[in-house]
């Protein structure tokens, strides 16, 4: 049984279209505390964080918008998550995925503390590795990765807590990349699955893979799970669809197989913006994908050790 966390992060600036500031109330909506009551668990939900007034930061670079919110955004999510660690698994229920500035920081500053290595998959058709300085969008929510990786271009914001190596960091679903995010991220260590590699390996070896190597080392390992990951087809209700995602049956085995690994301490659900949804199903799928996280099986069996 996981002591489960929730924690509503109604970020809504990270991008430009509105909705995701919905995307907690879709949530418990959608039934999530009682999906995770029903496995067992024990679940609390402290509330939406609401950030400080921004201080009006800026940035050389005229596209980025909402900056000071965004740094007040970080402060108190980073908070928020620093706060949730000792006593369970919070879920950041977003929001968009500029809320991983913050949640991110404050799992890799929890980590440091008490001398663990803090792993993260990606599951996304993005690669959110743009800095300050590379968006041409100006939108934060595509940022969140190249943030805490530690690299240069975040100068209004606290400076990262713990940077994360490439080697501990995994994304997976990837169809989107920037010429400059593929730039920064060609240096870096970091494992990049994108849909080519699922088409041709399936997801079971990549994902083992990553997982063996977090087990190895006695990992933390966060889970950042943007509605796009998946495609569009099952999961309108998000701003940046991109074609060619994951079906619903690779999603939950996704899930299945990090449920069964026995790894994952922290989640982020971003991107989900009601608005666009269809009488809920894509808050309902989410859901849905936590449960199979959380340990939903049809049939017990033996699982494999880590
Ligand atoms: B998401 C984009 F240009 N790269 O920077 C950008 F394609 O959190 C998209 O993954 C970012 O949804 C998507 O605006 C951010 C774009
Ligand atoms: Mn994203
Ligand atoms: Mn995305
Ligand atoms: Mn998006």
């Amino acid at each position: 049984m996981t002591h489960c966390i929730l924690i509503g992060a109604p970020v809504d600036e990270g991008q430009r279209r509105p909705g995701c500031l919905m995307g907690p109330a879709a949530y418990r909506t959608a039934g999530l505390a009682g999906t995770l009551a029903a496995l067992g668990h024990g679940v609390e939900d402290r509330g939406d964080v609401r950030p400080a007034p921004g201080r009006g930061e800026s940035c050389a670079n005229p596209a980025v918008h909402h900056l000071p919110e965004m740094i007040a955004w970080t402060e108190a999510l980073r908070a928020a998550a620093e706060a949730a660690l000792p006593d369970g698994m919070p879920i950041f229920m977003g929001g968009d995925h500029a809320l991983a500035l913050g949640t991110v920081a404050g799992v890799a500053a929890h980590a440091a503390r008490i001398g663990r290595p803090q792993f993260v998959i990606w599951l996304d058709a993005h690669s959110d590795f743009h800095t300050l300085e590379t968006t041409s969008s100006g939108n934060i929510h595509g940022t969140p990765m190249a943030y805490a990786s530690g690299l240069p271009g975040f100068d209004p914001f606290p400076p990262f807590p713990a940077p994360i190596p490439g080697e501990q960091i995994c994304m997976f679903g990837i169809r989107s990349v920037d010429p400059a995010e593929h730039a920064a991220m060609q240096p870096t260590e970091i494992t990049v699955n994108d849909m080519r590699v699922l088409d041709e390996q399936g997801i079971v070896a990549p994902l083992r893979a990553f997982l063996d190597r977090v087990s190895a080392a006695d990992g933390l390992l966060h889970v950042s799970l943007d509605v796009d990951f998946l495609d569009p087809s099952i999961a309108p209700a998000v701003g940046t669809t991109v074609p060619g995602g994951t079906t619903f049956r690779e999603a939950h085995l996704v899930m299945e197989l990090l449920h069964e690994s026995g790894l994952v301490s922290s989640l982020d659900l971003v991107e989900l913006n009601p608005f666009l949804d269809e009488r809920g199903r894509t808050a309902k799928l989410m859901v849905d994908l936590v449960g199979s996280l959380m340990g939903r099986k049809v049939f017990d069996r033996p699982t494999r050790s880590y």
